[in-house]
C-alpha cells in the first residue's frame, strides 16, 4: 500500500508527541525556525511506497541498478526505469540526474552517486556526499517538485559511518532549506533500521532546534 503524504510525520509532529526532544540553545548548530518544523519529516520504512514528488535514489555510477536502496527502487519501479537510466550515460559521484518513478507511487526518482566512504578521504567523501544531497535538492527545485525523499545515502554498502552521514544530511538540507523559497514544501528523511533511526532522532533537534514556546 503507498504511503500518502498525510501519513508522514513531520518534525512539529514528532516534537509534539515527544520523538524528538528539544536541546539547548548553545549546543543547536541553527537558530530554531517554526515553519521549518512543518517542512521536513522523519520517517522509518521502504522509500519505494512514499507517494511523494520524488524519492532519492542511492545510485552508482553507472545508474543501472544494483543492490541495497537501488535494486528496491529498480524493482519497485519495473524494467522502463533502466530503459530511461540507460540513456542517460550514468552519473560522476555527487551529482544527481532525474527520470519518471513508472510503477512507483513517487512520480519521479533523482539518482544520485555517493562516495564510497574510506577513512583516508574523509574530507572528498563529506564534499562529495554534501554535493548528493545539494543537488539532489536542486533538481527537486528547478523542477517545480514539492517533495523529495532521502534515504541515508553511502551508509549501507558504501560503508559511510552513519552518524557522519547523518550530519552532512541534515546540514545540507538546512542551509538548502534557509536559502531557498517554500515552493518545496517537505524534505523527508527516510530510514531503514531502528540504529539509524535513533541517530538521526538524536541529531535532527542539531539542526532543526523548535522555538523555545508554542510548538
Ligand atoms: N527504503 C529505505 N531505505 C533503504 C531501503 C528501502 N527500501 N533499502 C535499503 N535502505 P545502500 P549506498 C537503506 O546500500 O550505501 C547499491 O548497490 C539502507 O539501510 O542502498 O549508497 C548501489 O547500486 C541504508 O541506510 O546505498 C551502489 O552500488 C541506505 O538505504 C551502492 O549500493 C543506503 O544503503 C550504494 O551504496
Amino acid at each position: 500500500m503507498p504511503v500518502e503524504l498525510s501519513k508522514i510525520p513531520t518534525l512539529r509532529e514528532l516534537y509534539k508527541s515527544g520523538v524528538l526532544h528539544a536541546v539547548s540553545a548553545e549546543k543547536a548548530h541553527f537558530s530554531p525556525s517554526s515553519k521549518l518544523l512543518d517542512r521536513v519529516s522523519l520517517y522509518q520504512g521502504d522509500i519505494t511506497k512514499l507517494e511523494v514528488d520524488s524519492i532519492v535514489n542511492a545510485a552508482n555510477k553507472s545508474l543501472l541498478g544494483g543492490g541495497g536502496v537501488d535494486g528496491a527502487i529498480h524493482s519497485a519501479a519495473g524494467p522502463k526505469l533502466v530503459e530511461e537510466c540507460e540513456t542517460l550515460n550514468g552519473c560522476d559521484t555527487g551529482d544527481a540526474k532525474i527520470t519518471k518513478g513508472y510503477d512507483l507511487p513517487s512520480k519521479h526518482v533523482i539518482h544520485t552517486v555517493g562516495p564510497i566512504y574510506s577513512e583516508s578521504c574523509a574530507g572528498k567523501c563529506a564534499e562529495q556526499l554534501a554535493s548528493c544531497y545539494w543537488t539532489s535538492l536542486e533538481l527537486a527545485f528547478d523542477n517545480s517538485l514539492k517533495h523529495i525523499a532521502f534515504p541515508s545515502i553511502s551508509t549501507g554498502i558504501y560503508g559511510y559511518p552513519v552518524p557522519d552521514a547523518t550530519h552532512v544530511a541534515l546540514g545540507e538540507v538546512r542551509r538548502f532549506l534557509d536559502t531557498h523559497s517554500e515552493e518545496l514544501e517537505r524534505v523527508i528523511f527516510v530510514v531503514w533500521s531502528d540504529a539509524d533511526k535513533d541517530v538521526y532522532e538524536e541529531l535532527i533537534p542539531l539542526y532543526f532546534p523548535p522555538p523555545e514556546i508554542n510548538l
